[in-house]
């Protein structure tokens, strides 16, 4: 029986070679953050001269990087990316997912918003037939937690404030329980609306394109 952290090396490991082959000496991934994305961070450092360097989605990422000679750019300096590598808290089978478990979503959706395409390194815990069992974290303007958080119980959702947490952009996050989420795309639309609110976890007007998922039977690749 493979425990959680096999798993996730398993699948980390499995999106190294995902990626190998597309790398060139210009290439710049996307690297998400997480659980395991540090291991595949770790995995990917044996091959840092196949590769230009990687944009990161958080502070924890770009550290973790840099300490493994990885080197890390800003996003404004690069205009394009053929993958970005992250993990999630839930994924449909519509490949919908909700994120942010990490605190991380706001970078994690721009930084996904890049790449060509989006390679989900999950196991096998984190698929749902419907999202929305794990939290929905929401990043808001500190001003506007209040506000934000009426209009989200207006949508039937209970908004805690994840204590102790200022996000890399400074702004704070909110963890909506009891949100029946049957229409990803459209909640995520509408919580974006939200004045005060600068993203949302729901990653389903834009998910996943591949998704590696991390089994006892070995690592399967859906779409
Ligand atoms: C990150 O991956 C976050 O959005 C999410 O919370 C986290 C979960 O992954 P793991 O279980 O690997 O820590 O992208």
């Amino acid at each position: 029986m493979l425990t959680q952290t096999e798993l996730k090396q398993n699948v980390a490991q499995a999106a190294v070679q995902y990626v190998l082959p597309f790398l060139t000496p210009e290439t710049i991934l996307g690297v998400g953050t997480g659980s395991t994305v540090d291991i595949f961070i770790d995995s990917l450092a044996p091959h840092t001269s196949r590769f230009r360097g990687a944009v990161s989605s958080s502070e924890r990422s770009s550290a973790r990087m840099a300490a493994l000679g990885i080197q890390v750019f800003d996003l404004n300096d690069v205009q394009a990316m053929p993958f970005y590598v992250d993990g999630a808290d839930e994924i449909d089978r519509g490949l919908s997912m909700i994120k942010g478990g990490g605190g991380a979503l706001t970078r994690e959706k721009i930084v996904a918003s890049v790449a060509d395409q989006f390679v989900c390194i999950v196991d096998e815990s984190k698929q749902v037939d419907h999202l929305g069992r794990f939290p929905l974290p929401v990043e808001v303007i500190p001003m506007a937690r209040e506000s934000v958080s009426r209009q989200l119980a207006q949508l039937g959702g209970k908004p805690s404030l994840r204590s102790g947490i200022v996000t890399d952009n400074g702004c704070q996050i909110l963890d909506v329980s009891g949100l029946s989420i049957s229409q990803p795309a459209q909640l995520e639309s509408r919580i974006n609306n939200i004045p005060g609110v600068v993203s949302c976890g729901l990653f389903a007007i834009a998910g996943a394109d591949v998704v590696l998922v991390s089994t006892q039977g070995g690592v399967r690749q859906l779409k």
